[in-house]
Formats: C-alpha cells, sequence, structure tokens
C-alpha cells in the first residue's frame, strides 16, 4: 500500500518553497556528506519529485507528487457498481497482474488496483505502458459483464467514451477517440486502454480493464522516442492533475454509460463513440496482423469492428489495425 515519504530533506525543501536551498547547508543540518544529500535529491526524484540543482545556488523544489486519496474514492463511491474496494500499491509489476489476481479469487466486479508505479506495465500486443512514479494514473479494474465473448469489443469502445467524457470534462480540452482505443490530443497519445477477458462457455467470466492516463508526467519524465507522440495533462494544462479526484470523476462516468449499455444496447454508445472520434472520415494507412493498405474509416458496426473505404471505393470491414497518420484532413 502506498505511503507517502517526509524524510528531513523532504521537510528542509517544501519549508523553501521556490527558494534555492544550498547542498552545504543541508549536509550541515542533517549531518550527511555532500555526496549522501545528492543522493537523497535523486532518490526523491526517483519517487515523483522535481528538483532543479544549479551550481552554488543549490536545489529547489520544482513539484512534488500529491498522493491518490483512494480511501476518500472509496467512501464516495459507496454504494456504486465501480471503486468502492481499492487496492492502491506503491511499485508493482502491471496492475493487470493482480488485478487478474484477484478476479481469479472472486474479487467483485467494480474492484480497483491502482499502482504509484509499473515497472512491467503492459499495452497491447506486448508493448510497454511506461507509468512513473506518482505521475499517473495506472488502474485496472474487475468487471463481470454478462456478454457473450464477441462482444467484448464493445466494452473497450464503451470504456473509451467514458475516459475521454470524464477527461474532457476535468480539463475542458477537446480530446479525442483514435480507433479503437486510444485518448490524442492534437495527435499526442495521453491515455490508453487495454482489456484483458477470461470466458467459458462463450460467456465472459471477467475482464480486467487497464487505463493509463499519462495525468502529471512533465517533458523530463518521457524518453526522446516517447515525447513525440505523448503528452500528459498537466503539460497540456500547465497546472497539476488532481488524480483523486479524476479517478473519482471517469470511475462516475463509465458507470453511466455502462448503464446506458445495458439499458439500451451499443447503438447509443456507438453514437456518443463516433461523436468522439478523430479517426473517422479521414484517410489514413491502417496495419492489419496480415497487410497495410489505405483507407477512410466510415463508421463503427454494432460488433464493435470498422467500416473502411477503400481507395478503389468498396467497403471492407476491419476487426483489428493500427491506425497510421492522417494523410489527408478533408472530411468525408
Ligand atoms: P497500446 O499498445 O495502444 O500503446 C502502447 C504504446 O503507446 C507504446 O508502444 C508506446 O509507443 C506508447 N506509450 C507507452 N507508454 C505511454 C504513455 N505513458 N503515454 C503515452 N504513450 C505511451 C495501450 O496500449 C494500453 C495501455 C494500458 C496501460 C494500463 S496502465 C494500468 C494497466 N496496467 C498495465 O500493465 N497496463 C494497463
Amino acid at each position: 500500500m502506498h505511503k507517502t515519504t517526509q524524510s528531513p530533506l523532504t521537510r528542509m525543501l517544501l519549508e523553501n518553497p521556490k527558494q534555492y536551498v544550498s547542498g552545504e547547508m543541508i549536509s550541515q543540518q542533517l549531518g550527511i556528506s555532500r555526496t549522501a544529500v545528492w543522493k537523497q535529491i535523486k532518490k526523491l526524484e526517483s519517487i515523483g519529485y522535481e528538483i532543479e540543482a544549479v551550481t552554488k545556488l543549490g536545489y529547489r523544489l520544482l513539484y512534488y507528487p500529491k498522493a491518490i486519496d483512494h480511501l476518500q474514492i472509496e467512501q464516495q463511491l459507496q454504494g456504486h457498481r465501480l471503486g468502492n474496494v481499492i487496492h492502491h500499491y506503491d511499485v508493482v509489476d502491471s496492475t493487470q497482474v493482480i488485478a487478474k489476481q484477484l478476479a481469479e479469487e472472486g474479487a467483485t466486479e467494480g474492484t480497483v488496483v491502482l499502482a504509484e508505479q509499473q515497472v512491467k506495465g503492459k499495452g497491447r500486443l506486448g508493448r510497454h505502458w511506461h507509468s512513473p512514479y506518482a505521475k499517473g494514473i495506472w488502474m485496472s479494474v474487475i468487471l463481470r459483464p454478462q456478454i457473450p465473448i464477441q462482444l467484448a469489443p464493445q466494452l473497450t469502445l464503451l470504456t473509451a467514451v467514458a475516459l475521454c467524457r470524464a477527461m474532457r470534462t476535468y480539463s475542458g480540452l477537446e480530446i479525442g477517440i483514435k480507433w479503437p482505443n486510444d485518448l490524442l490530443y492534437q495527435g499526442k497519445k495521453l491515455s490508453g486502454i487495454l482489456l484483458e477477458s477470461s470466458a467459458e462457455d462463450q460467456m465472459l467470466k471477467y475482464v480486467i480493464a487497464g487505463i493509463g492516463i499519462d495525468a502529471n508526467l512533465s517533458a523530463n519524465d518521457y524518453d526522446e522516442q516517447l515525447a513525440l507522440k505523448a503528452t500528459s495533462l498537466r503539460l497540456l494544462m500547465g497546472k497539476e492533475i488532481d488524480r483523486t479526484e479524476l479517478i473519482q470523476l471517469f470511475l462516475t462516468e463509465w458507470e453511466l454509460i455502462m448503464e446506458i449499455y445495458e439499458r439500451s444496447g451499443f447503438r447509443p454508445i456507438a453514437e456518443l463513440w463516433e461523436a468522439h472520434a478523430i479517426s473517422l472520415g479521414q484517410k489514413l494507412s491502417l496495419t492489419t496482423p496480415t497487410e497495410t493498405f489505405m483507407g477512410t474509416p466510415l463508421r463503427l458496426t454494432d460488433a464493435g469492428s470498422i467500416i473502411v473505404q477503400l481507395e478503389d471505393g468498396t467497403e471492407k470491414e476491419i476487426y483489428s489495425a493500427e491506425m497510421g497518420e492522417v494523410t489527408s484532413n478533408s472530411r468525408l
């Protein structure tokens, strides 16, 4: 479970916000060597603190992460379907693995697993999900939907709709969905969704919905490669994101969208999805497990696949593909 660190060094930096505290002063007050001070600074940086070091001036605290208050979320969501049991870890391999284990042990629907850091965060198709300490929302939620396995893609789209709406409400930014489940702002990825399911007799037994949100990552938290294609809400909004509030907002929105789905089926969800989509009506490249071709995604089907218009005008149904860059911005 998560604990907040309050070392004597943290207190010194916190007591002098926005000011430089010299290495010598820290070393004298704490009775440790300058090298030991530097090592402690590095340790703080590894748990999400952002500290500027300037020769002759010393260290200045630029940012420190506020912990997620999972008890507050649990309290607020008592009686709700999602989020009234939260397991909050410090550092884990992947929240997906822990949630799967809990699901196998019979954990109820809506159980949430949160971690401050993931060292083996999972993306789709074996890709890695970068999950630095205390900077994002890295969570997995156990769902127990009573639907046949072939409808699982609908859940991914439903989750993307709920997440997109919650992030739009929180940020006021026109965040959009790129099929099937990337949330982007001006071409940069802010969030990823990974659904893993277990089935029995063609019915879903449980689904582990993994949600990664780049809430408070700074530019330094991305390597060169990722900086080209990813960004965080904090970078876009210029202020710290309250992770507790955003998680609560998302879980509430998600529950609402699930109720619409159960009451009225997938059509209203597909309409919401299309209204938030940024990949419809744009010509782009599509890479399926077997080929890459150009096409213009037109609409969602009720199975959660997408109808793409090919260059010769014919239409093709796509179940799984990576969408490339938009090559023409002429919407149909
Ligand atoms: P995806 O396969 O669509 O996206 C993975 C790709 O996204 C990577 O190859 C990389 O290019 C890029 N990427 C990696 N990390 C980040 C990041 N932090 N921000 C933006 N882009 C990134 C999407 O997979 C599904 C991700 C689900 C992550 C959650 S976190 C909680 C849960 N636990 C877990 O292990 N995975 C899920």
